[in-house]
């Protein structure tokens, strides 16, 4: 039976990926860790319910616009099966009034060898959203005898995860930043909680974002569950909402990253990329000022791309500085239109989740020095 599932970085020649839907997605409720998440100036703040069925249809037509690209340039591509996330969800430790979506499988699904594990996320709105991907992990299980198939340990998500008052309409965006410094986030440390989109993978190392959806139990739960990868607990104090790391650092081919100049990689925890020949770049400037109507993601989707290769990358068709500076570093650009998309969940890279390149676990790292980002 032919091996289906392998996935070590975001980098090496993809073959085949699950690409999301906006069918049935709603904007959910305030709880706990989504206030935190939401800017104060957004139009997004107090309202929820069914998305505007005109964005869904929007949306879908650019979803699947991407999914032709990505077959044109031979990869295979799986959907996740819709739910209705308009409905509550209920278990003993909590209850909300709806879902959200199966946009960004990137949030839910990390692909580790012939391993993907569905997350542990931190916004009880997030609790079912795997189940969109169960069709498909039940396929490859079936077809690939190698596949190991994971849940996360399932976070309780009780008031207790949860600061309580942490988040407070008069708090200045000074104050936020500090907050992000000080790595000082809504969520506590009871039980780890994790989003797979915080997760950076380079082969034997993992480059794991602390921020609003990820804690530092989530980096020791990586630690025991993968005693032979190295886990890199990184955060970046430029920004107010530290959610998923693939706007912020990402990684182009082996030796070279796009850093947001907004959020950069603070200098100690540089040492390791820097021991091992890594370049940081900053990346271009986003094409727009603005994120589109009814999005919670910045305008730093600009460089949330998919890079299909080492010399090939796929940028949002309007992000024309991103695609300048992808050229000038050395990369073929694929553009493909996706803005209509963004506000179901983020970009290219979001609504995209890994399950097979080429390629196995590589040592990017070899030179080991002293590391304060090291778990
Ligand atoms: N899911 C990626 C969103 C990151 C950002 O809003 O900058």
């Amino acid at each position: 039976m032919p091996k289906i599932v392998n996935s070590w970085n975001d980098f090496d020649p993809l073959k085949h990926a699950i690409v999301g839907r906006a069918d049935m997605s709603v904007i959910p409720p305030e709880e706990p860790a989504t206030s935190e998440k939401v800017p104060v100036d957004s139009e997004m703040r107090g309202m929820w319910g069914p998305r505007p069925t005109e964005t869904v249809e929007k949306a879908n037509a650019q979803l699947d616009n991407y999914v032709k690209v990505l077959e044109k340039h031979g990869v295979k591509v799986d959907r996740p099966t819709p739910l209705q996330w308009n409905q509550e969800i209920k278990t003993p430790d909590f209850r909300t009034e709806s879902g959200m979506t199966q946009m960004p499988p990137r949030d839910i699904l990390l692909t580790i060898g012939n391993e993907i594990i569905a997350s542990a996320n931190s916004f009880r709105c997030r609790y079912f959203e795997y189940l969109a991907y169960w069709p498909l992990m039940n396929e490859y299980f079936e077809n690939d005898p190698e596949f190991k198939w994971t849940q996360a340990p399932r976070p309780r998500l009780t008031d207790k995860s949860y600061k309580h008052n942490y988040y407070d309409e008069k708090i200045s965006l000074e104050e936020r930043l500090e907050r992000t410094a000080n790595k000082d986030f809504v969520t506590t440390e009871v039980e780890p909680m994790w989003d797979a989109a915080d997760v950076m993978r380079m082969g034997k190392d993992l480059f794991i974002q602390h921020g609003l959806t990820t804690n530092r139990k989530a980096m020791e739960w990586f630690k025991r569950y993968y005693p032979d990868l190295r886990v890199h607990s990184v955060n970046f104090p430029g920004d107010p909402y530290p959610i998923h790391i693939d706007a912020t650092f990402v990684p182009l081919r082996p030796g070279l990253i796009i850093n947001n100049p907004h959020r950069p990689l603070p200098v100690e925890q540089r040492k390791i990329f820097e021991a091992n020949d890594w370049q940081i770049v900053e990346a271009a400037k986003p094409a727009h000022d603005n994120p589109p109507p009814l999005c919670y993601s910045s305008v730093w989707l600009s460089m949330n791309c998919l890079v299909l290769d080492h010399k090939t990358v796929i940028v949002e068709e309007s992000e024309v500085y991103q695609a300048e500076q992808m050229d000038k570093l050395g990369m073929n650009v694929i553009p493909v239109p996706f803005r209509d998309a963004y506000a179901f969940g983020g970009g290219l890279h979001c609504a995209t989740a890994d399950v097979y390149r080429e390629g196995s676990m590589e040592d990017y790292f070899p030179n080991q020095v002293e590391d304060p980002t090291r778990v």
